[in-house]
């Protein structure tokens, strides 16, 4: 009866779809940029999206993901905000037969507990973020203030390490304070004003790297008001990928940003469609892409564009 059905309503069977999706949160121009993606997604397609905002707390989305699986809806979809502590309510998904599709940021449970993860390569952007400054610092001794995202999130993580691969072995370049700005503008400006203090005013710091654009654009703010010129005296490069990174690229206060889409429902509910509908088993990573924009990349023409684009 479900073959016929589907055969005979086409795309009016995945219609009936309910999903329900835990957000993290909106800490950053990124992540409210991928909700209203994923509910733009969702209406498109004609599912019925129950939307859990969890205010940045695991507890938050393990009691959205109990109250999804009583509600028996077709599916989830889950952006973790840290990467442990996920295996008993992902069981408990299981066992109720519902799949579970990670949004953006990765699990350390068993991928068995879930259909699929649709996120970027968190590794490389931190290589491709370091792997810029390698390149345009070039012999000069270049001291570097590391700000990270939400302490034992997978990004902050990821980020971290690719950005350290990639600049080992050029003894020049060197991190000399590092610590969560929590991927907010707000912390990112006030870690940053400490690291300035602590920095001689800023005079011992060369670059900036944050672990996304919302904390580089608080702490473009910080360096201003310490009467430094970021994107000169202190280089910036984050992640991410908004439209007001655009701008302060094209004012000559950022110098490089990776790209990260918004859109992740779109994959999501792709495979999701495909597999409620026809059966059809998906990878377990579905990888979106990561591009690096400089200064040099027509920032308004961007930032134009990205403003279409949920932002
Ligand atoms: O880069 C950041 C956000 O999980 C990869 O979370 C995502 C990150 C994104 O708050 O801005």
């Amino acid at each position: 009866a479900t073959m016929l059905a589907s055969a005979v309503f086409g795309a009016t069977a995945a219609s009936a779809l309910t999903v329900g999706f835990s957000q993290i949160g909106s800490e950053s121009g990124w992540r409210a940029a991928e909700t209203t993606v994923t509910k733009q997604e969702a209406e498109r397609r004609g599912i019925d999206l129950k939307f859990a905002d969890a205010q940045q707390k695991q507890e938050n989305q393990i009691k959205a993901l109990r109250s999804f699986i009583a509600q028996g809806v077709d599916a989830i979809l889950l952006a973790p905000v840290v990467e442990t502590g996920w295996e008993s309510v992902l069981e408990e998904a299981k066992d109720a037969e519902i799949p579970v599709i990670l949004l953006d940021r990765t699990v350390s449970a068993s991928d068995d507990l879930y259909l699929t993860a649709v996120t970027s390569d968190l590794v490389h952007e931190g290589r491709v973020a370091g792997q810029w400054l390698v390149e345009n610092v070039g012999d000069r001794a270049c001291n570097i203030v590391e700000l990270q995202g939400t302490t034992g999130s997978s990004p902050a993580i990821a980020r971290k390490k690719g950005f350290e691969e990639a600049i080992a072995g050029h003894d020049n370049l060197k991190i000399i304070r590092s610590q969560t700005g929590d991927f907010t503008r707000t912390k990112g400006k006030e870690v940053m004003e400490s690291f300035l203090k602590a920095e001689n005013g800023g005079a011992n710091i060369c670059a900036l790297y944050a672990h996304n654009d919302d904390m580089a654009l608080g702490a473009i703010q910080a360096i201003k008001e310490a009467g430094l010129k970021p994107g000169e005296d202190i280089l910036v490069v984050s992640i991410d990928a908004v439209p007001d990174i655009f701008k302060a690229l094209d004012a000559g206060e950022a110098n490089a940003t990776v790209e990260l889409t918004p859109n992740m429902a779109g994959p999501a509910f792709d495979a999701l469609e495909a597999y409620l509908n026809d059966g059809v088993v998906p990878p377990k990573w579905i990888q979106t892409e990561s591009k690096l924009y400089t200064q040099a990349d027509d920032p308004m023409k961007v930032y134009e564009e990205k403003k279409n684009l949920g932002y």
